[in-house]
C-alpha cells in the first residue's frame, strides 16, 4: 500500500505536501480552504507584528511558466494568525500546522518569536529570511553575518521547533557558508526555496513591466525555478546536519516534480506558484499523480528514495 505520509522534526503528517507560504493563505477563508483540502499542512501568510497592505497594484502576473511578484508583504497581522493557529489546534488537534513571520527587522522579529514561545501554538515556526520585494529591505538570508546574528539572538531564547526560509544560493561557496552557519544551531527544518528574487518580466508589445512595485522587479515562481529549486534541495542535504529537515519548495507543477525534491533530499514539499493557478484541489490531483509514480517504482513510503538521487 503506497503511503504520502511524511515525518518532520517528529511530527507525522498524513501528506507530505502542503501551500508554500504567501499563497492563497492570506485569510480564513483560504487557510479553511487548505486545512479541508489533500495537503498534509498548512502555512500561513507571512506576518508582520501590525497589519500591512503591501506593494501597490499590479503586484503579481502569470505566465506560461511561472509568476512574478512583489506583494510587498500584505498581511492582516501576527494576531490574526496566531489567533487563527490557535483556533486550528482546538477544532483540529490531529493537524500539525506552520506559521511563518517575516519582520522587517530583527527586533520585530524577535517580538514575534516572544509570543509565540509565550502561547499555547504547538505547530512549526517558519522564520522568512527571504523576502525579496520589501523596499529597502535586503534579503537577510543573502548576508550571512545577519543570518548568524539573526539565530544567535533567537535560539536564546525559542525553545519551540523553528525553521528558516532561505532565498535561491548560486555558487557552492555559498551553500557551504550558509549551511556552517545553520548546523552551529538546533534548527527543526529549513525551507528551500522562496521565490528567485529581482526578476523581471516584460511584455514586449507595450514595452512595459508586468508589475508596478520596484520599477517590475520581483521573485519569480513556477517552472522557471524547478531546476534551481532542486540544486538547492540537494546541496543542503548533503550538507545540512542529519537532524534538520528539509521542505523543497519551487517549481512544483505535477507529482513527478514532487517526486524529484524528494529524491534530492526533501521530506515536505510546498506547492506556490500552481496552487495559485488550480486552486487547493491541486492537492487532489498531485496526490494521486505521487501515488502512481511511486507504486510504478515499486515504492511504499517517501523513505524509500528521499535523498537517493544517483550521479554518473
Ligand atoms: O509578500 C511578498 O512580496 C513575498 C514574500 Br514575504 C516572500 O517571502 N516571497 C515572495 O515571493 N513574496
Amino acid at each position: 500500500m503506497t503511503t504520502l505520509k511524511t515525518t518532520l522534526a517528529g511530527y507525522k503528517f498524513d501528506n507530505c505536501m502542503m501551500n508554500a507560504a504567501g499563497i492563497r493563505c492570506a485569510t480564513v477563508t483560504d487557510l479553511a480552504g487548505l486545512r479541508d483540502s489533500r495537503a498534509g499542512s498548512l502555512v500561513t501568510k507571512s506576518a508582520t507584528p501590525q497589519p500591512r497592505d503591501g506593494n501597490p497594484e499590479p503586484r503579481m502576473r502569470g505566465l506560461q511558466y511561472g509568476c512574478i511578484n512583489s506583494m510587498g508583504l500584505p498581511n492582516h497581522g501576527f494576531d490574526y494568525y496566531l489567533n487563527f493557529l490557535l483556533e486550528e489546534q482546538k477544532s483540529h488537534p490531529q493537524q500539525t500546522n506552520f506559521m511563518s513571520i517575516a519582520g522587517t527587522t530583527l527586533e520585530d522579529d524577535l517580538s514575534m518569536l516572544k509570543q509565540i514561545q509565550e502561547s499555547a501554538f504547538a505547530g512549526l515556526t517558519e522564520l522568512n529570511l527571504s523576502c525579496p520585494n520589501v523596499p529597502g529591505k535586503p534579503q537577510v538570508g543573502y548576508d550571512f553575518d545577519a543570518v548568524e546574528r539573526y539565530l544567535t539572538a533567537v535560539f536564546a531564547f525559542f525553545k519551540k521547533p523553528l525553521g528558516v526560509k532561505l532565498p535561491p544560493y548560486f555558487d557552492l561557496m555559498h551553500f557551504d557558508q550558509i549551511t556552517a552557519i545553520l548546523n552551529q544551531y538546533p534548527l527543526a527544518f529549513v525551507n528551500s526555496i522562496n521565490s528567485v528574487g529581482n526578476g523581471l518580466m516584460i511584455d514586449p508589445e507595450s514595452e512595459t513591466v508586468l508589475i508596478k512595485p520596484k520599477g517590475g522587479f520581483g521573485g519569480i515562481g513556477g517552472a522557471y525555478i524547478k531546476p534551481t529549486a532542486l540544486a538547492n534541495v540537494r546541496a543542503l542535504a548533503q550538507r545540512l546536519n542529519p537532524g534538520i529537515a528539509i521542505i523543497g519548495t519551487g517549481g512544483v507543477q505535477n507529482g513527478m516534480d514532487i517526486f524529484e525534491h524528494i529524491l534530492c533530499g526533501a521530506s515536505m514539499v510546498q506547492v506556490g506558484t500552481q496552487l495559485g493557478f488550480e486552486g487547493p484541489k491541486i492537492f487532489n490531483r498531485l496526490s494521486q499523480e505521487l501515488t502512481r509514480i511511486m507504486a510504478a517504482k515499486g515504492y511504499d513510503s517517501i523513505a524509500d528514495f528521499r535523498g537517493k538521487l544517483k550521479t554518473l
